[in-house]
């Protein structure tokens, strides 16, 4: 009997969950189409040099989805569920810090590992769980009827859970049940027609957009889904063209003529869907909820700790020129910026010690018997070793909150005289009891496996670095 590996389990649900999502938002299948043309014309345009970041297999197929949960417990559910595709936590990002607006959530994101497992299908879900106990959005009268709520509700059907396990244990699923599994999935991120409770969701609305989607209904639905792209800003001309209305800015690194680095990420407005509402006399009637969007994102090259300081640094001129000039265009103060404080090529991001790469021998490298140098500085200059640029897998914090805000329609509600409560990493992994990993850790240790095999290759005794 043939069964699907977790891989093929992840490549699968990522299709299946594009093409219900396609149903449901119509012009997420507009996007995914202007992005196939764009990543077409670039690969003409560029060549090899489009796939720098990734082959056009891989980035055609690319995708990031966002999902949003009431609980430790929901949480503790997406990460079995998760974990049969092979995708664990990475990264903790506190929106309630980044946004101006109130968006009461912790997040991380599920993805893939280890290179090999990226390469075959880098399919990641940014997921973020509310924070009922935060005082400066909820008090004590709401968080006790929020957390009453959410306790009541099931997101996710214990076969489905069950199938999750058994993946996860043997590694695969045998046809049958994948494709049960892969069925209860998608339908668990389905947006229900059960109609909303028109008063409690206006009540937390009042509090926050973000809150109401969350914990205003008793399931949860896929909030959107990102396709990559090679040419952000082509991209970004084209749907305007196509009359989409799309948000103001690109997030993230300003186009510039330097290496991509981090992400760069825009979205089109959320878009009024019809919701069947309960009235409080019991009556249903048709509503529309706008809460659902479409974002597209081009990544770069992996920053290591001192590259992100830098960028968290450039963010901060940027910041600080746009203040003095509020009229000025952020695009272009943010190419000035980049142009005199980021290095422009990829060899000095990594002489600085500024971006990840990967190191390989060079198919060229002298071959005449002589001793090959021993620093990786060397290495390099002599035609001995070349390098990759590794891939940004994760997400930005300052990102995901414009991306939040910015299908906001009111600001929401903040007491910022009350002491918000504290979230980490460590606290996030005990409460779903699985390890939040380090997205820094993992390019490192990327980098440096690449490293012990160019070492043992070419027979060299001390370790690179
Ligand atoms: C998640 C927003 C963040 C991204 O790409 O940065 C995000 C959400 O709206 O639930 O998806
Ligand atoms: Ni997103």
């Amino acid at each position: 009997m043939s069964t699907l590996s977790q891989w093929q389990l992840r490549a699968a649900f990522a299709a299946r969950l594009s093409e219900m999502y396609g149903q449901e938002v119509p012009a997420y299948t507009t996007l995914v189409d202007v992005s196939r043309e764009v990543n077409e014309d670039v690969l003409r345009a560029r060549g090899a040099d489009a796939e720098r970041l990734g082959s056009i297999g891989r980035v055609t197929a690319e995708r990031h989805g966002a999902i949003r949960v009431g609980t430790p417990r929901e949480l503790g559910q997406v990460a079995r569920i998760f974990g049969a595709l092979g995708m664990h936590p990475v990264g903790f990002y506190d929106l309630r810090e980044a946004a101006a607006s109130a968006v009461p959530v912790v997040s991380t994101a599920f993805r893939p590992v280890d290179g090999a497992e990226l390469a075959r299908n880098p399919f990641r879900v940014f997921t973020s769980m509310l924070t009922p106990g935060d005082p400066r959005f909820f008090d004590a009268g709401l968080r006790s009827r929020l957390e009453a709520f959410l306790a009541d509700r099931e997101l996710f059907p214990p076969e489905l859970l069950a199938l999750a396990d058994r993946a996860t244990a043997g590694r695969e699923l045998p046809q049958e049940e994948a494709e049960r599994f892969l069925h209860l999935a998608v339908r668990a991120f389905e947006l229900s027609a059960e109609p909303v409770d028109k008063s409690w969701y206006e009540t937390l609305e009042r509090i926050s957009a973000v809150a109401a989607d969350i914990g205003g209904v008793r399931s949860t639905h896929i909030n959107h889904l990102t396709p990559r792209v090679l040419d952000i800003d082509e991209l970004y001309r084209r749907m305007t063209d196509r009359g989409i209305e799309m948000i103001d800015t690109i997030q993230g690194p300003p186009a510039w003529k330097g290496p991509d680095v981090l992400l760069r990420q825009t979205s089109f407005r959320a878009l009024a869907e019809p919701r069947a509402m309960r009235t409080p006399d019991g009556a249903v009637i048709s509503g529309a909820l706008r809460v659902r969007f479409g974002e597209v994102e081009a990544r770069g090259i992996a920053l290591t700790r001192e590259g992100r300081a830098r960028y968290e640094e450039l963010l901060g001129r940027v910041d600080e020129r746009m203040s003095q000039n509020p009229s000025a265009s952020r695009g272009e103060i943010a190419r000035d910026v980049w142009e005199r404080h980021l290095p422009g090529s990829e060899q000095e991001l990594a002489a600085e010690g500024l971006a990840y790469f990967t190191y390989h021998l060079h198919p060229d490298r002298p071959r005449d018997g002589s001793r090959p140098p021993t620093g990786l500085g060397e290495l390099l200059r002599q035609g001995w070793v070349h390098a990759e640029p590794i891939v940004y897998e994760d997400f930005l914090p300052r990102s995901a909150a414009g991306i939040f805000q910015s299908n906001l329609s009111g600001e929401g509600t903040r007491h910022s005289d009350q002491q918000g409560t504290a979230y980490d990493a460590d606290w996030l992994s005990g409460a779903i009891g699985r390890d939040v990993l380090d997205p820094f850790a993992l390019y490192a240790r990327q980098r440096n496996d690449s490293l012990a095999h160019v070492a043992h290759e070419l027979g060299l005794a001390e370790t690179l670095s």
